[in-house]
């Protein structure tokens, strides 16, 4: 057990693929903390809740067992664990899929074709579940890791292993037919932790702060200057611009229009916004939207 200090705690992963994502998040909610992969606490200066850094493995347990009263995970571990926890929010990143592959010439199409074959995998608990739900009897060959070379050691027959660009399956001779679990980071708290008034707080006031920055991902906040008859022409261009904050310039007969605008598509709209009279486009990232 580890030793405590009294102080809320958030378990993220020490040193991953979630690391940096839950780092920026923290960070983006406001919190100051000096985050170093070697120390396992980072305290938050202007925050009641301290950053516990940890192998993604031991979140859920930790989690469940209050030594944490919060934490950031893949679905997949979650699951895998069994832990019961509450989840408060899906996080938008760490994306990926438990899928089975099956080596390039397999003749496997189907769900049902995995009868009698032995699947190796580091999942065996969602792996069972799905045999189960599917219906299929097959042997799970439990591994510690290295699952992608399981087919060319003749280990196992095909794999059930998270996938996200496919390039690791493929440089093994694998080719993924079936996804098992889409997983990706999420926001879990302790459930006695949410029962507990002054813990709950807390929780409340970072769910706030999380929310807010999932709000404003992939938004940018829109300033440009317009002919006030150019209007209704500009909010034809984009559909987020049908109540933009219209106000009026100094000099007559223009406007200054504010709107927010989809990361994915500004570039495509300012052009648009150009061609439609607007001048002085400004472009500022949104740290959050508070509703
Ligand atoms: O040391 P610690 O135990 O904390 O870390 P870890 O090595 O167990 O986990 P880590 O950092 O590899 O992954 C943490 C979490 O990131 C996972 O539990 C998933 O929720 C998520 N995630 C997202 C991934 C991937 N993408 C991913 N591509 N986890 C693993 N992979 C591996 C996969 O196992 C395979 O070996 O990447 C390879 C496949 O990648 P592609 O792009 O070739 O398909
Ligand atoms: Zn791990």
């Amino acid at each position: 057990m580890l030793a405590t200090n009294g102080r809320m705690k958030i378990a993220i992963q020490r040193n991953g693929r979630l690391t940096e994502d839950s780092v920026a998040l923290l960070r983006a909610c406001g919190l100051s903390f000096e985050f170093q992969k070697q120390s396992l606490y980072s305290p938050c200066s202007n925050f009641d809740l301290d950053v516990l850094a940890i192998r993604d493995d031991d979140i859920p347990e930790y989690v469940q067992d209050g030594v944490a009263d919060l934490g950031i995970i893949g679905e997949n571990v979650l699951q895998e664990r069994n832990a019961r926890v509450h989840i408060l929010a899906a996080l938008g990143f760490g994306g990926c899929k438990l899928m089975i592959s099956v080596p390039q010439r397999s003749a496997i199409r189907k769900v049902s074709d995995l009868h009698g074959r032995r699947i190796g995998t580091t999942y065996p608990t969602i792996l069972k579940a799905f045999l189960r739900d599917n219906k299929v009897k097959a042997e799970i060959i439990e591994l510690s890791g290295s699952v992608e070379l399981a087919p060319s050691l003749n280990v196992a027959d095909v794999i059930c292993d998270i996938v996200s660009t496919g390039t690791t399956a493929k440089m093994n001779g694998l080719r993924t037919f079936c996804t098992v679990l889409e997983s990706q980071a999420v926001l879990v708290a302790n459930p006695a932790a949410m029962r507990d008034k002054k813990k709950r707080a807390i929780i409340d006031r970072l769910m706030i702060r999380v929310q807010g920055s999932q709000e404003a991902s992939g938004k940018r906040y829109l300033m440009m200057n317009a002919p006030a008859d150019s209007v209704a022409r500009l909010k034809r261009v984009i559909p987020s611009l049908k109540s933009p904050t219209v106000v009026p310039l100094a000099e007559t007969g223009m406007v200054a229009i504010h709107s927010v605008v989809a990361e994915d598509v500004f570039w495509d709209v300012m052009e648009k916004l150009k061609k439609a009279g607007a001048s002085d486009i400004i472009v500022v990232p949104i740290e959050t939207i508070i509703r």
